[in-house]
């Protein structure tokens, strides 16, 4: 059965297109701001979204929540990655870290699915540094300004890696897998 990725953001579902097709599942994209919570626990914001979502729609819906979390900034921008992308944007994180040496951070994701009987909660996480310049052209977001731990490209200059190894692939593997036993 088709399932619907509810996002307003194309990176995403392009990303998950990717995976879903590998794997011989069909995706669709329910293009839709997601309504979602004040709250720090990515798990209940997932799951508030994706019940609505399953609300309007109807059909099986899984969101994604997934955010960058900077160790020497005390996780910021975490659970406002999106607005500090708009506002300070990429270069506005360089210069917060300027002259700082531990550079180390976190992807987390978190996607949330929902059918008729069934409510389930993946999560997936990847490590790694912040550049000191922006480097690439690809990804979206802070894709440029991301070494995943163990390379020399970011994400932004090597998509084949993310859409392999990323916090995003990681919880949707898990995602796939299950709906793979669902069929
Ligand atoms: P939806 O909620 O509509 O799915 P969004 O863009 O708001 O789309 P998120 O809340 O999951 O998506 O992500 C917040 C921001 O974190 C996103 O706008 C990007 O700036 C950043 N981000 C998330 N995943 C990323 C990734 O894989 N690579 C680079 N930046 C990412």
């Amino acid at each position: 059965m088709k399932t619907h990725f509810a996002t307003s953001n194309p990176g995403k579902f392009k990303e998950a297109k990717m995976l879903f097709n590998k794997n011989n599942l069909e995706l669709e994209h329910y293009n839709v701001d997601l309504l979602e919570i004040q709250t720090d626990n990515v798990e209940e914001l997932a799951l508030y979204s994706v019940r609505h979502a399953f609300k309007a729609l109807n059909k099986p819906v899984f969101v994604e929540d997934a955010g960058i979390f900077i160790k020497s900034l005390k996780d910021f921008p975490g659970v406002y990655s999106k607005h500090a992308c708009y506002t300070i944007g990429l270069e506005g994180i360089l210069k917060l870290l300027e002259g700082v040496e531990d550079r180390s951070a976190e992807f987390r994701a978190v996607v949330a699915y929902k059918d008729a009987e069934n409510e389930k909660v993946f999560k997936g996480v990847c490590r790694g540094n912040i550049t000191s310049q922006v480097r690439g052209r690809d990804g979206f977001g802070y894709d440029p300004i991301f070494l995943p731990q163990g390379k020399n490209k970011t994400y932004a200059e090597d998509l084949i890696t993310k859409t392999d190894l990323s916090h995003r692939a990681q919880a949707l593997k898990q995602l796939v897998d299950y709906l793979k036993l669902q069929a």
